[in-house]
């Protein structure tokens, strides 16, 4: 996990035609960041992310701004899953640990073109640059920057994974930079290559608090075990 991602040397990389952040008002996530206040080995409950209708007992693994790493009691880390906030209050994670969740928009505000932060489905670890491609009722399609469309989805405009321009970096949470690929991407030349980039200096080490493990053990998660929506 990189955490050296700069938005503003990003958007003045791609220049005047791309699109602008999507206002916060689109998304249905706080003004300002949450704090977190789950501590390791906390437990709560928790729904089950390959199971929805049952709900477990989970303990919190590892935490990185405001998002938590869960195990399932009596699972290994092939199950782990990820979660913004989480719905019920348990007896042993104490309740004021457990933020409310903001309010809905009240309809969809998004635009095609816009920017945002969207979470890889694929790789929950992992929050990216991206771009709204297509609005349709009240879904909207999100495409992620530098990828070919592999890890792009619909989702409705108060999903909760994903985020205003900036929001997860202010929460504590690294954005990884785009790939390569995109049409979208400016000439390859200009390829963004982090914060650093102009200095030559060689790639910022890692500097994600989600442990090494965490992150080997992240790509064998399911699709599924990320796609419920948080809180
Ligand atoms: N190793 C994986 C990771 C891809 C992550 C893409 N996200 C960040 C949009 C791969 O290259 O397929």
């Amino acid at each position: 996990i990189q955490s050296d991602f700069d938005w503003d040397e990003y958007l003045r990389l791609l220049g005047p035609e791309a699109g602008d952040p999507a206002p916060a008002a689109c998304f249905k996530q706080a003004a300002e960041p949450p704090s977190n206040h789950f501590q390791l080995g906390h437990r709560l409950e928790s729904r089950d992310p390959r199971n929805p209708d049952n709900t477990c007992i989970a303990s919190v693994i590892d935490r990185l701004g405001p998002r938590l790493r869960l195990r399932l009691d009596g699972s290994d880390d092939r199950n782990d899953f990820f979660r913004l906030k989480v719905k019920a209050a348990g007896n042993f994670a104490p309740a004021d640990c457990f933020v409310r969740p903001p309010a809905s928009p009240a309809k969809n505000f998004f635009a095609g073109g816009q920017k945002l932060e969207a979470i890889d489905r694929k790789n929950p670890l992992f929050v990216c640059p991206a771009t709204v491609k297509e609005v349709r009722q009240d879904r909207i399609f999100v495409s992620f920057d530098g990828w070919r469309g592999a890890f792009d989805y619909w989702c409705r405009y108060d999903c909760r994974d994903i985020f205003p321009v900036g929001w997860c970096q202010r929460a504590g949470y690294p954005v990884q930079p785009p790939g390569n690929r995109a049409p979208q991407q400016p000439q390859p030349q200009q390829r963004y290559r982090g914060k650093h980039a102009s200095g030559g200096s060689s790639p910022s080490p890692n500097s994600g608090t989600f442990s090494d493990k965490s992150a080997a053990a992240s790509p064998q998660l399911p699709a599924s075990s990320a796609a419920a929506p948080a809180a």
